[in-house]
């Protein structure tokens, strides 16, 4: 037996972890979600996640990342340090275990309210399984060990390294190439994440640096959520300051939760369990929300603030930022991606929480409370305005016979899924575009100027503008919370702008209006950017059209010396053949679909890119640059 060890052969246990690594290798989506760049940088996640576990079971208080100058990453904790030592049971180390048995974590490690929902706390060993190479140091017991893998089989036993004074993990893995699509990780995803990671546990410092730039960042906030909230209000107007913040616990599940009104009229809510972000919600927003309903409006009538009406959900959410971090044990997810939470448990511990705590804050801060209640009474009477003027233009779009707007060309066929509309800056442009479409599938809606900020606008205000109201008739799904996608009249919706400063601000609008008006147009995926080329390369009668300073180049050299350049400096010069050839003709034409995978950073870029404050626009489009030139965050 043990001479088989020794030569390497496998006993039973050995034979049931190696069974894990393989499933792990084999089908990696089914436990890190995906193999493209998200799922590369779960990786990280999922290493960090274990260290924030130490710092919320009060062991650690610092977790430091790297990603190395040879792509890399290390991620280092100063907790307990993974057990290390002979596991009578398993006849192995534990520290082996830890990294090599899918299911050994929860043998060793019994904090019940550790990150493990959903994709997330699958274990260091799936990290492992997915590396080329990964090394495990750990120090507790004033002693180093160390242990190598590959592929998650380990090189040899844990050996012990030296003495140490500290106690910890680190833990350095370099992603294995043939199982992710890409194995370069981004500082700014990374960041993100760190961020909201401090600002979840006020108790974490996260020290995060790239050894390829020599960028860093160091994470804490002793402000906790109440500081998250006002970071992402930073480019919106508070009407109160500081966030209303309430914490505390019912039945097992810790709430942490603050709110802070804003002079604008989005909502912007985002929850989190276990600090696992839940962009789709559960049973813990579903409290949250019936109790901030009924407490505002409790406390409207007993202060006289209200009479006579009442406020529905929507009006004391107008302009809310807020976040709602809970903690429970084994936590149950709900979805395709598990973005949802389902545990009933957590509906009535956050409504019965909160119809006590937010009505003590009331009692306690009677001038935030009127502020809210007024917000709500102006929002309930924009809506009121809103829905008479939705009624206005659904009566008379009924009247005008036609509906359409004069100045769409609208295509023949009828079938939405086949259906594109091309909405085209300037009324030159559109022209070619008529003249250029195939008028069978293709319709062109011509934009005269600007469209209205929406961000900025009152939501009744929103159908004043014509051009609003032409795109609404148009896309035909309607407009706001009722806006459904099963009633649009195309399939894909695509901006088309000249590539200038002034394309990119009407760009920018549009998308603004469709993500706050018309959102599920977004998610689902119906909105797309043309892309028209910037060069023409001609000799002769030979012609290249290129999209990008590479391609330019590259038409140059193929033509050969007297090849000529043309730059367009927009849709107007080319001619409606050539607007065919080049950014309409479903063959040969590029697109980009604009995707929106992070709700929290497309309310920022919204809200900064289109809002009053300058400084923050400054500071982020220097940050975001490539994220707003290609208007994909
Ligand atoms: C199992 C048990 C204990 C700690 C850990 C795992 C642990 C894992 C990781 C992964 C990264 N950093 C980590 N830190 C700790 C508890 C050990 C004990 O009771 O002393």
């Amino acid at each position: 037996m043990d001479g088989d060890k020794e030569q390497g052969l496998y006993d039973a246990d050995s034979i049931v972890a190696l069974k894990g690594l393989e499933a792990v290798r084999k089908r990696p989506g089914m436990y890190i979600g995906s193999t493209d760049a998200r799922g590369l940088h779960h990786l990280v996640y999922e290493v960090v996640d274990n260290g924030i576990d130490e710092v919320m079971a009060g062991y650690a208080d610092r977790v430091n990342v790297y990603i190395n100058e040879d792509g890399s990453v290390t991620v280092n904790d100063d907790g307990r340090g993974i057990p290390v030592g002979m596991n009578k049971e398993e006849g192995k180390d534990a520290l082996e275990m830890c990294l090599t048995d899918l299911h050994a974590g929860g043998k060793f490690n019994q904090n019940s309210y550790k990150v493990s929902g959903g994709l997330h706390g699958v274990g260091v060993s799936v990290v492992n399984a997915l590396s080329k190479r990964l090394t495990a140091i750990v120090e507790r017991d004033g002693k180093m060990f160390r242990q190598t893998y590959k592929i998650g089989i380990p090189d040899g036993p844990v050996e012990l390294i030296g003495d140490s004074e500290n106690t910890g993990t680190t833990i350095t893995f370099y992603p294995d190439g043939d199982i992710f699509e890409t194995v370069v990780f981004d500082y700014e995803i990374l960041q993100n994440r760190f961020r909201n990671q401090a600002f979840l546990n006020k108790e974490a410092t996260i020290y995060f640096e790239d050894k390829r730039t020599g960028k860093s960042d160091t994470f804490h906030y002793d402000g906790g959520v109440s500081e998250f909230v006002q970071y992402l209000n930073r480019s919106k107007k508070a009407i109160h300051d500081p966030p209303i913040a309430l914490a505390g616990e019912r039945n097992g599940v810790m709430m942490d939760i603050a709110l802070q009104y804003t002079d604008g009229y989005n909502e912007e809510i985002d929850s989190f369990v276990n600090t696992i972000y839940t962009p789709e919600g559960g049973t813990h927003m579903t409290g949250f929300r019936a109790a901030l309903t009924k407490t505002i409006n409790d406390y409207g009538k007993s202060s006289g603030l209200l009479k006579d009406t009442t406020l529905e959900g929507s009006d004391v959410r107008e302009g809310l930022t807020a976040i709602v971090s809970i903690r429970m044990p084994e936590p149950q997810f709900e979805g395709q991606t598990k973005a949802k939470l389902g545990s009933s448990i957590a509906q009535k511990a956050v409504s019965t929480f909160m119809n006590e705590k937010l009505a003590e804050y009331f009692l306690e801060n009677p001038a935030v409370a009127a502020l809210v209640v007024r917000k709500g009474i102006s929002a309930l009477e924009s809506r009121e305005a809103a829905r008479k003027a939705r009624d206005a233009t659904r009566r008379k779009s009924v009247l005008e016979s036609t509906s359409l707007p004069g100045k769409l060309a609208d295509c023949s066929e009828k079938d939405p899924a086949k259906c594109e509309l091309y909405i085209v800056e300037g009324e030159s442009a559109g022209g070619s575009a008529k003249q250029g479409r195939d008028r069978m599938f293709q319709a062109i809606l011509p934009l005269r100027g600007k469209i209205l900020n929406v961000e900025k606008a009152r939501p009744d205000k929103v159908l004043d503008n014509e051009e609003i109201r032409n795109l609404m008739i148009a896309i035909g799904g309607g407009i706001g919370k009722e806006f459904d996608t099963d009633k649009i009249r195309y399939n894909s919706i695509v901006i088309m702008t000249d590539a200038d400063v002034d394309g990119a601000h009407i760009g920018t609008l549009l998308l603004t209006l469709f993500y706050r008006q018309m959102r599920p147009l977004v998610e689902k995926g119906h909105v797309f950017l043309a892309m028209p080329p910037l060069y023409r390369v001609y000799k002769g009668k030979k012609e290249i059209y290129a999209y990008n300073d590479e391609e330019m180049a590259k038409a140059v050299e193929e033509l050969g010396t007297g090849a000529n350049v043309s730059r367009y400096k927009g849709l107007g010069e080319m001619n409606p053949q050539q607007l065919w050839d080049t950014t309409m003709n479903p063959e040969s034409r590029m697109m980009k679909k604009i995707e929106i995978q992070d709700a929290i950073i497309a309310d920022q870029l919204f809200s900064i890119l289109m809002g009053d404050d300058v400084e923050p626009r400054r500071d982020f489009i220097i940050e975001h640059a490539h994220e707003v030139i290609n208007l994909d965050v």
